[in-house]
């Protein structure tokens, strides 16, 4: 009897609380026709939903649920001492961008676009379907099969020193040879590229599309093509390969945002394997429904990957020694886990927890978090970058979206050499003063110089430029040079953001992507290391919107 009271209360108290959640569901937003809708889903899509989520609970960005973008009863701005913000502040901040780091939109969409995206956004968001193992078969193609690949590389390139750049708004992807700086080929991927990523081999190039479309392209080939490609889901940013020793690019595991899992390929095929969730908690012990992937890295140590869940903070070491019987480790570190790199050593990744402003340092030897550091606001460090700082020993950087510095942490080494240092593991032992808006910083092991960009800051010429130090003195001021103006491209009233220095595979080299709009003349301007003076401007009218660049031989290596 009793037994059945509580279950009654239970039951009860679960219709209150799925009665607000169907009043909060059927709480409509301004009103949409069906193509403005599907016209603001698109944008949402393309320019929204990686900051803050397909469902809107935000991550890198702030949560976008109507409870808080739709004005309170009557008009209210604030409800229950929450701010409603309504359609004109909606406008304003899409448009004008926020100190927080929300860019500013107006030069990329019309007004008329950010009337739209305000409107949309006081709505309940829609769930979009799942995408099963089925599916991803089903989008399977295998262009070249691997018995009709060449038997060895059929060109007269030096694929070493390749650059795979990214043609953000094209869908395509540019390889570029460094040694003539001539476009090799452009071929066609997924939408707005995210990153590319070599196989422990050198041949095979993976690159992943937002759109989660994964090419395999082989470089090889008279002229480098995809001879591969499958759907891993509707939104995507992650990819690898197998790198333990005996099963070198035996797997590809790519990492999907929508819907939040990950899939286990073939590396040669990319053939699908396994398709696993990680719908779960957050390391606050909450359910979560959106926790997507992040950053993925192979172990050199152990058979493994790392695979960082964004909205969890869980950290997955996924042993692939046995995919159809999978182990996974589940290290807990913080929210918002997003890009991150190995330490010189190659023992420990660290990843950003950006908007909890931590970076998490996973020791892939023995399984576990070796620490969990406070930084400044906002820390974005592509994949890092290593070196032996004067004072401090080796140390690894990163930039940061929300502050004006550049963030340098001790690392471990077992080198005895540096055993001095080991009081400095995993402190900030310096922040190097630079501008808010960072998103990569560089360097490489023959270099004297430390690159930093600033593509996100609100102010045009500091978005335009790119600042170098001397890491033999860092208490030089740095040089700060503007990438636009080097380029000696007509100026444009929209920004020209200078983003992602790439080193090229002697280091001597540091490629710098000039990032124009779509129909801008884009460029890449080619810098001397050691001089900081121009090298070369590619401009050709194919080069769209290039972003992020991978020389083959530095990201197969792990070189940063
Ligand atoms: Fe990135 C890396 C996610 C916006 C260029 N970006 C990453 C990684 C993630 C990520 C998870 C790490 C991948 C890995 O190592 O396995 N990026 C996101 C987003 O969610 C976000 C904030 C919004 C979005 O809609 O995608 C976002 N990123 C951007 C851009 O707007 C950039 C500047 C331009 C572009 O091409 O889209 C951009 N992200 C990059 C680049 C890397 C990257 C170039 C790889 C850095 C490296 O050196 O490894």
């Amino acid at each position: 009897m009793k037994k059945t009271v509580v279950g009654m209360l239970a039951l009860s108290a679960m219709a209150v609380a799925m009665g607000s959640a169907f009043a909060q569901d059927a709480a409509k937003g301004p009103e949409l026709t069906a193509a403005e809708k599907d016209q603001a889903k698109k944008i949402y899509f393309e320019r929204c939903a990686g900051c803050h989520g397909v469902l809107r609970k935000g991550a890198t960005g702030k949560n976008l649920e109507p409870h808080w973008t739709k004005k309170g009863k009557d008009g209210a701005v604030t409800e229950g001492g929450t701010l409603k913000l309504g359609q004109n502040r909606l406008e304003k901040i899409i448009g004008y961008g926020t100190d927080g780091g929300m860019v500013n939109f107006d030069d990329i969409l019309t007004k008329e676009e950010i009337s739209l995206m305000a409107k949309y956004i006081q709505n309940t968001p829609d769930v979009p379907p799942e995408y099963s193992f089925k599916d991803t078969m089903d989008s399977w193609k295998v262009i070249v099969p691997v018995d009709q690949r060449p038997k060895k590389q059929m060109n007269k390139i030096n694929l070493k020193n390749v650059f795979s750049v990214t043609l953000r708004d094209t869908g395509e992807v540019a390889l570029i040879d460094g040694d003539t700086k001539e476009i090799v080929n452009i071929v066609k991927t997924g939408y707005a590229v995210h990153i590319s990523r070599l196989s422990a081999s050198g041949r095979y190039v993976y690159v992943v599309g937002r759109d989660g479309r994964l090419s395999l392209i082989d470089l090889w080939m008279e002229k480098p093509a995809v001879v591969a490609e499958v759907k891993i889901g509707f939104d995507a940013r992650s990819v690898d390969t197998s790198k333990f020793k005996g099963f070198e690019d035996k797997y590809a595991v790519a990492g999907s945002y929508w819907p939040p899992q990950y899939v286990i390929m073939d590396g040669d095929t990319l053939k699908p394997r396994k398709v696993v969730s990680t719908r779960g908690m957050t390391v606050d012990g909450e359910y979560h429904p959106e926790p997507r992937v992040a950053s993925i890295v192979a172990s050199f140590i152990k058979p493994e990957w790392v695979i960082n869940i964004k909205e969890t903070g869980q950290i997955l070491l996924v042993d692939y020694s046995d995919i159809e019987n999978l182990k996974t480790t589940t290290i807990g570190s913080a929210k918002f886990l997003h890009d991150g790199g190995w330490d010189a050593s190659k023992r420990y990744f660290l990843v950003a927890a950006n908007a909890s402003n931590k970076i998490a340092a996973v020791d892939t030897k023995t399984g576990k978090l070796a620490a969990l550091v406070d930084t400044a606001k906002i820390p974005h460090p592509g994949r890092g970058a290593n070196f032996v700082h004067p004072k401090f020993g080796p140390v690894w950087a990163t930039g940061h979206l929300g502050a004006d510095v550049v963030t340098l942490i001790s690392t471990p080494s077992d080198d005895k050499k540096f055993a001095k240092y080991k009081e400095f593991n995993w402190k900030v032992v310096q922040e190097m003063k630079h501008v808010p808006g960072n998103l990569f910083v560089k360097t490489h092991p023959k270099s004297k110089h430390f690159w930093a960009d600033s593509p996100q800051n609100p102010d045009k010429d500091l978005a335009e430029s790119v600042s170098v130090w001397d890491m033999a003195d860092l208490s030089k001021p740095k040089a700060t040079l503007n990438v636009a103006k080097d380029s000696g491209l007509p100026p444009t009233k929209a920004v020209k953001r200078a983003v992602h220095p790439e080193y090229s595979a002697d280091g001597k080299e540091v490629w710098i992507s000039l990032w124009g709009g779509k129909t801008d003349q884009s460029a890449i301007v080619v810098y001397d290391d050691a001089t900081l003076k121009v090298k070369k401007v590619i401009t050709d009218p194919k080069m769209i919107t290039p972003t992020g660049k991978f020389n083959v031989y530095n990201t197969q290596h792990d070189i940063y």
